[in-house]
C-alpha cells in the first residue's frame, strides 16, 4: 500500500485496502515522498489504525521531512541511513551512521536528534510485537518511510518484503510438470502487483 506522506489515506488507498481486506492479503505499507512537506509519521500511523484498524509495525522511522528530511532510522539495526540531496532522479547513496554515534546529533541537527530520541523511546513502548501470522492475514502491516523517486528506503522495504511475503505454491504446468518458481522472482511479481502504481521502482532494482 503506497501512502503519499503529504496526503495520507486517499480514496484509491481505501479501494486497495478493501480488496486486500476482502482477500485477507498481507499488506506492506510504504509512505512515500518524505522529501516533501509531510504529515508526521505519527499522523500516518493514527490514520491507518483509526480508519483501517491496522496494527502498524514501523520498520524504519523518518527523521524530519521536506527540506529537513535527513533520512531514516532502520529499527532492526539501529542505523541511520542519511538522505543526500542532489539530482533527485538518480539513486541517492545512503550514508549509514549508528544511532549511538556521538556525531549523529551534529549530522542531523540538535532539534531532529532530540525528536528522534523521543520517537525511538515512544516507538519502543507502543509498537506491537511483530507477528508473521498477523502480517500474512493483513492485520499487521510492516510500515516504511522513504522517497521512492530517489530510491531512498526502497531497499529495506524490498528486503523485509522478501522476509515476510508468502512463498509461492508450486503449480501444475500444462505439460504436467510441476513449475518451480524462484522465490526472489516471485516476490518481485508480488511487489509488481501490489505496487503497480510505481512499477518503475522495480526496474530501478533490477
Ligand atoms: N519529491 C518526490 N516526488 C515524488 C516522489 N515519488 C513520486 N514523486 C512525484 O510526485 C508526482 C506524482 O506522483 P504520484 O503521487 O506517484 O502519482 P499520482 O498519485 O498519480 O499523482 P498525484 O495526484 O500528484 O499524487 C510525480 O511528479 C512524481 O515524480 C518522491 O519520493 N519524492
Ligand atoms: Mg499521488
Amino acid at each position: 500500500m503506497l501512502i503519499d506522506a503529504a496526503k495520507g489515506i486517499e480514496d484509491r488507498t481505501r479501494k486497495l485496502f478493501e480488496v486486500c481486506k476482502l482477500r485477507k492479503l498481507p499488506i506492506f505499507t510504504f509512505t512515500n515522498k518524505m522529501d516533501r512537506p509531510s504529515l508526521t509519521p505519527w499522523d500516518i500511523i493514527d490514520q491507518l489504525e483509526a480508519e483501517f484498524a491496522l496494527q502498524c509495525i514501523p520498520m524504519n522511522w523518518p527523521i524530519g521531512s521536506g527540506s529537513d528530511f535527513q533520512g531514516v532510522l532502520d529499527r532492526a539495526t539501529n542505523e541511520v541511513h542519511l538522505f543526500e540531496r542532489g539530482n533527485r532522479r538518480k539513486k541517492v547513496d545512503a550514508n549509514v551512521v549508528a544511532l549511538d554515534d556521538p556525531e549523529l546529533a551534529e549530522i542531523i541537527g540538535e532539534e531532529l536528534y532530540t525528536q528522534l530520541q523521543e520517537d525511538v523511546e515512544m516507538l519502543d513502548g507502543v509498537t506491537p510485537e511483530t507477528d508473521s501470522e498477523l502480517i500474512s492475514t493483513g492485520e499487521q502491516t510492516p510500515l516504511f518511510f522513504g522517497s521512492a523517486m530517489t530510491n531512498f528506503g526502497v531497499e529495506l522495504f524490498l528486503q523485509t518484503f522478501l522476509l515476510y511475503a508468502h512463498k509461492p505454491p508450486a503449480r501444475q504446468a500444462l505439460s504436467g510438470d510441476r513449475l518451480g518458481i524462484n522465490t526472489g522472482m516471485c516476490a518481485c511479481v508480488h511487489v509488481c502487483i501490489r505496487l503497480h502504481s510505481i512499477p518503475w521502482l522495480l526496474v530501478n532494482k533490477s
